[in-house]
Formats: structure tokens, sequence, C-alpha cells
């Protein structure tokens, strides 16, 4: 049977939020707020106005609305210089092998990525071809744990939510695969992602065989 298949980009297929946490400290610091990686593990996922909102928060901080959309900006151009120099050896392990078997057995794969940088990151890693649909945050109006993303994603390939299956990082993105009424494979930390119906360290733990099950359940 053909089933969706419905990858998370940063945290499942690359490892971006080492270049988010960077971005983000220096902003942080201009501020005078200190930024830990603790509290970059609580962005993962979160939309880029609503993790700069956090941020503020706690630094106990207010700013003004032309500052706001400055300070996003450039915390974007500065993302988008460590992006620049991406290629396919930042792949996260056994992400093409994945990929490719889904792609032999003739299922259908779309990207849900909460990021507006989504299709310039997949471009950088040479992973577009791969994907049928892509959906990112340049074509989502509500944030994850809503399940616009995925219903979206869904949608443009064709297969009814029930029949797809969703690879997340972020607690909110599994609630959001939950919550779209799709099989949910949390990518990372069981304990953290407990609420996901299956969770593995990463690709490497994905065999053939389990994804078999998947696609003739
Ligand atoms: P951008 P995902 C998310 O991507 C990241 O996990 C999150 O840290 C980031 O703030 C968000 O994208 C927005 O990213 O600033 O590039 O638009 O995990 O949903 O693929
Ligand atoms: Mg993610």
């Amino acid at each position: 049977m053909k089933k969706g298949f419905i990858f998370d980009l940063d945290g499942v297929i690359v490892d971006t939020a080492k270049y988010h946490f960077l971005a983000w400290q220096n902003l942080a610091n201009s501020l005078g707020i200190s930024f830990s990686e603790e509290q970059n593990e609580q962005l993962k996922g979160v939309s880029r106005i609503r993790s700069l909102e956090k941020i503020l928060e706690w630094g106990n901080k207010t700013i003004s609305e032309e500052e706001f959309t400055r300070l996003m900006s450039e915390k974007n151009e500065e993302y988008l210089v460590y992006i620049s120099k991406m290629d396919a050896s930042e792949i996260l392990p056994d992400v093409p092998r994945v990929l490719d078997y889904l792609m032999s057995k003739e299922q259908a794969i779309a990207l849900g990525s909460a990021s507006k940088n989504a299709r310039v990151i997949l471009d950088k890693v040479d992973l577009t071809a791969k994907f049928q649909a892509i959906v990112d945050g340049t074509n989502v109006s509500k944030a994850k744990p809503d399940p616009e993303v995925f219903l979206i994603g869904a949608k443009e390939l064709g297969i009814s939510p029930e029949n797809c299956v969703v690879f997340e990082d972020s607690v909110a993105g599994v609630q959001a695969a939950n919550i779209a009424n799709m099989i949910s494979i949390g990518i990372g930390d069981a304990k953290v992602l407990h609420e996901a119906d299956y969770v593995f360290n990463d690709f490497t733990e994905i065999k053939e065989e389990f994804i078999n099950n998947l696609v003739a359940a």
C-alpha cells in the first residue's frame, strides 16, 4: 500500500540546531541576555518569531516592534551564513538509506518543517529531488503542535492522514502528528518523546523490516 512519509527537517534530516544556537546566542548576548544550550533545546521545532519572544521573556526584556523585526532578520542573516557552508556530509546518519528504501518501495515522501529556510537547506545537502511535496514555514500559518504543516503535506501527497507516518525530533512535532491522526516516530530521546508511537535514537536503528510493516499496515 502507498503510505505518506513526512519528514521534519531540523533535527531529523540535518542538525541545524547548532547553527540556530550560535545565531541566537549572539543576538541574546548583544541584548545582555545569557543563552544556554539547554535553552536552545527548548527552541527546537519552535517558529522564529516565538523563539525570539521566548528569549526576550527569559531575559525579562521588552523591545519595540521595529527592533523585534530587525533582530529577527539579523539573526536569520547570520544563520544563513552558516547554512551557506552546508553540504551533503551534514545529512544525519542513514537518512539517505531510509529515503532511498522508501523510494524503491514507491512510497510518497514529503517534508514538514517549521523552517522558512527549509528549501535552501535541502538544496545545500542535495536532497530536494527526494521529496514529492515540501511544506515549510513559508506555507503554514499555525506552528506545531498545530497539525497544519503535516495535514498540508498529506494533502499535497494525496494520501489520507491516517495513512501517513511522521518523523519528528521535537515534542511539539510529535504532538502535531498525533493530533493529525498520523503514526508518529520520534527521533531522539525516548523519555522526552514519550508521546510518540515509536522512538529511535537515529535512523541507523530503523530497519527495512520496520518500514515494511509500516507500509503493509
Ligand atoms: P527558521 P523544524 C525548526 O525547524 C527548528 O527546529 C527551529 O529551531 C526553528 O526556530 C524553526 O524551524 C524556524 O526556522 O528560522 O529557519 O525559519 O525542526 O520544524 O524543521
Ligand atoms: Mg525538528
